[in-house]
């Protein structure tokens, strides 16, 4: 048990969370090398979220409120991390969940389905091997024909490289979450949130609830208007420049 007056309490939190994860067979081993990545930039960050950050939260609700077919694709380590806060997205935008892994294991699908719904979530779709996306070699070409498949808009809260490229190819927008503005995700999402997961999901829930009272011409135009290359050099300066 870490006492919460520990200064970095909120640190240990979520390395539990993704150590448990791996205990209980939901995220991958991998998964903590990308929380060691992450937590090294969330220094460069110094663990706040951003005026960058903020205006990405913005962009992304407006394009999941307004999509027709929004879905949020999930993997070992989002799952572990926030849960709830992702079930309530899924509720506020009535989008199903995908269950969609880079270190594919159907045991794996499984538990990270059945640990979602223990936190809330009511449609949580697997991935069907009939039907599949373009321009993805791996695995994770696999998509379910009511959730990836069908989408316009894709939720892609943390996660590895090529897939992000793949399904904008497949002219589908993506909102990812992730908070190394050098990656792959990062550079080839439409709006891309340069933040901790753990902060930018509580925020991310608040900005929808705010966001659905406005109609949905400002909201396009909101989406429209976002600058993701422009926003990702404002996020890697405001790290550059963040020295007391
Ligand atoms: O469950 P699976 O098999 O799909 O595997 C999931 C992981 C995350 C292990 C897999 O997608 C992977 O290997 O990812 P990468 O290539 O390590 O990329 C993860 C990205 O997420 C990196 O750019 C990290 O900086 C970023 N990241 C890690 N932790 C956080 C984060 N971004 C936001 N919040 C975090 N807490």
């Amino acid at each position: 048990m870490i006492p919460k007056s520990h200064p970095r309490y909120e640190s240990l939190r979520t390395r539990n969370l993704i150590v448990n994860g791996i205990k209980e067979g939901i995220t991958s081993l991998h998964g903590l090398i990308a929380h060691g990545r992450g937590e090294a930039f969330d220094y460069l960050l110094g663990e706040k979220t951003s005026e960058f950050a903020e205006k990405s939260i913005g962009a992304g609700a407006a394009l999941l409120i307004t999509a027709k077919n929004p879905v949020i694709s999930v993997n070992g380590n989002s799952a572990v991390l926030v849960p709830n806060e992702l079930a309530e997205i899924s509720h506020l935008l009535s989008a199903p969940f995908e269950i969609n892994i880079f270190h594919a294991s159907k045991k794996r699908e499984i538990k990270i389905k059945n640990h979602l719904i223990k936190n809330g979530a009511e449609n949580v779709l697997l991935p069907d091997k009939r039907f599949k996306i373009r321009h993805l070699q791996s695995n994770r070409k696999y998509v379910n024909k009511n959730g990836i498949l069908k989408a316009d808009v894709v939720f892609v809260p943390l996660e590895d490289g090529d897939r992000t490229e793949a399904l904008v190819r497949n002219r589908k927008k993506v909102i990812a979450v992730d908070i190394n503005p050098l990656s792959r995700t990062a550079r080839k999402a439409t709006v891309t949130i340069v933040d901790n997961i753990t902060r930018a999901m509580p925020l991310l829930i608040k900005t929808i609830k705010q966001y659905k009272k406005h109609d949905n011409k400002r909201l396009q135009k909101m989406a429209k208007g976002h600058d993701n290359r422009k926003n990702l050099k404002g996020s890697l300066n405001y790290m550059l420049q963040n020295f007391p």
